[in-house]
């Protein structure tokens, strides 16, 4: 059964470009409540543990560098169908591909540095909200 909450990363690229706030707005716009949310830093240990599901692809290396070069914003949405709404909002892997009007089409330089992560499974959706988001700030 599908949950109503997805986890989302603004990645370093989006607040390199002072582009947080037009993307929360975006966000927002398309009927999503912001349930937590925090401005924070991935290790690189953070960041290969996130992407382990990669860690054999040729892009690895890098999508842990671009991932670790600056802040973030990790945040749970709420919403009904979050994650298959959330993946439609965001847009195709590569920017290139991604639908008009979608963040990943208005806000992402290419596939390697591509603005957002969404969240591609309701139990992927709790994983990745629990690696982010624990104790105290569970939600
Ligand atoms: P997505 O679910 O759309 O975020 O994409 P994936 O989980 O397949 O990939 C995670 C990240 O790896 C992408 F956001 C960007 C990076 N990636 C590449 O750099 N090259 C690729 O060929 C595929 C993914």
């Amino acid at each position: 059964m599908a949950t109503n909450r997805t986890f989302t990363m603004l990645k370093p690229d989006s607040i390199e470009k002072g582009n947080i706030g037009a993307i929360l707005e975006k966000i927002n716009a398309s009927g999503f409540r912001i349930v937590a949310m925090k401005m924070t830093q991935m290790t690189t240990a953070d960041a290969e543990a996130f992407y382990a599901v990669h860690n054999e692809r040729p892009f690895f290396g890098e999508l842990v560098e671009y991932m670790t070069r600056g802040p973030i914003v990790a945040a749970i949405l709420e919403k009904d169908n979050a994650v298959e709404d959330f993946r439609a909002l965001i847009g195709a892997t590569n920017p290139a591909d991604a639908a008009e009007g979608t963040l990943r089409k208005l806000y992402a330089a290419s596939m390697g540095e591509n603005a957002v992560h969404g969240s591609d499974s309701d139990e992927n959706a709790q994983i990745e909200s629990n690696f982010h988001f624990s104790g105290r700030e569970q939600f």
